[in-house]
Formats: structure tokens, C-alpha cells, sequence
């Protein structure tokens, strides 16, 4: 197969699954503490990820040939955490067609409020689903990527409702003494 060939292909009738349909990227090193978290959801799901560092102001080619690329490459979905002026979410989405889920990290002194507004406030026409600041956005990005591939795929729907299954019974009843 040439080089930069789609994964998912359809060979004899027979759809083939992409083994990596999700795309995590982020800004920086200092973003993988918290994307992750991300990574980690997906393992523990079975689904497929690669993990990038693409910069906007700091490799803008990087992130057009990623971008520009990325369907072409088999992914389905794209995971950007980015802090500060977060811009990198936003203009992935302007180059590509896949959805974009945008995790705010909190990388200033503003504590990630700068990465939420900056990621939320795209103008009308260019959307990237924003999640929330830090852990519980990479964390939520991951099973809002899995419930999107979950609808063309019964196998990770089902791994998907366990998920749901362990998180409901991991809650007690009632609350317990902590040593403090
Ligand atoms: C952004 O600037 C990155 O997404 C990161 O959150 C922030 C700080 O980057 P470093 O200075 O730690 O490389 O581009």
C-alpha cells in the first residue's frame, strides 16, 4: 500500500477499521501532564491513538501538514489541548473537516481560563467542541471521541456502557470517615 494510504480502506467489500482513528496533539511537552489523562481513558476503552506535539506559533508548518493531513492519515477524530492563547485547536479545525475537541490546559497564571475562552469562543462556521479546563477535559474528550466512534462500532459501544457500568457501582451509598 503507498505511503500515507488512508487505513481504513475497503478491500473486497470488507471495511477495514482504522488502528488509530484518534489524533491527540498539544502545543507542548508541558500539555502531556495533562492530555494524558486522555491517552489513558482511550487505553482503557481499546481505542486506538497517536499522541503529537504540534505547535501553532511554534511549528505553523507542523500543524498544517498535520491538519491537511490528518484524515488522509486515517484518523477520525482529533484531541488538541493547548494553554495560554490556545490557538491550536482552532485553526486544526479551520484545515480539516474532523472533529475537533479542544482541551483548555492550564499552563499561565490565569490558570486556563485564557485556553477556555480562547478555545470556546470560535466565531460561527468553524466549531471545536470544547471541554473543561485540565484532567476532567482530557478525560471527557476521550469519551466524547469514543461515544462518536461508538456509533459505527457496537464493539466499543458495548466497552463504552461497561465503562459507564464500573464508574455507577465504584459509587458508595453512603459517605465514609477520612483519615485527615
Ligand atoms: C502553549 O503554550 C502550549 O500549549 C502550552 O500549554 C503553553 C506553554 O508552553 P511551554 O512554554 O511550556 O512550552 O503553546
Amino acid at each position: 500500500m503507498p505511503q500515507g494510504f488512508p487505513i481504513k480502506y475497503r478491500k473486497r467489500n470488507v471495511v477495514t477499521k482504522v488502528s488509530k482513528p484518534v489524533a491527540i496533539i498539544m502545543g507542548s511537552q508541558s500539555d502531556w501532564a495533562t492530555m494524558r489523562h486522555a491517552a489513558e481513558t482511550l487505553k482503557a476503552l481499546g481505542v486506538g491513538y497517536e499522541a503529537r506535539i504540534v505547535s501553532a506559533h511554534r511549528t505553523p508548518g507542523r500543524l498544517v501538514a498535520f491538519a491537511k493531513n490528518a484524515e488522509r492519515e486515517g484518523f477520525e477524530v482529533i484531541l488538541a489541548g493547548a494553554g495560554g492563547a490556545a490557538h491550536l485547536p482552532g485553526m486544526t479545525a479551520a484545515m480539516t473537516n474532523l472533529p475537533v475537541l479542544g482541551v483548555p490546559v492550564e499552563a499561565t497564571s490565569l490558570s486556563g481560563l485564557d485556553s477556555l475562552l480562547s478555545i470556546v469562543q470560535m466565531p460561527a462556521g468553524v466549531p471545536v467542541g470544547t471541554l473543561a479546563i485540565g484532567k476532567p477535559g482530557a478525560i471527557n474528550a476521550a469519551l466524547l471521541a469514543a461515544a462518536i466512534l461508538a456509533r459505527s462500532d457496537a464493539a466499543l459501544n458495548e466497552r463504552l456502557a461497561q465503562y459507564r457500568t464500573k464508574q455507577t457501582e465504584s459509587v458508595d451509598e453512603r459517605p465514609v470517615e477520612e483519615a485527615l
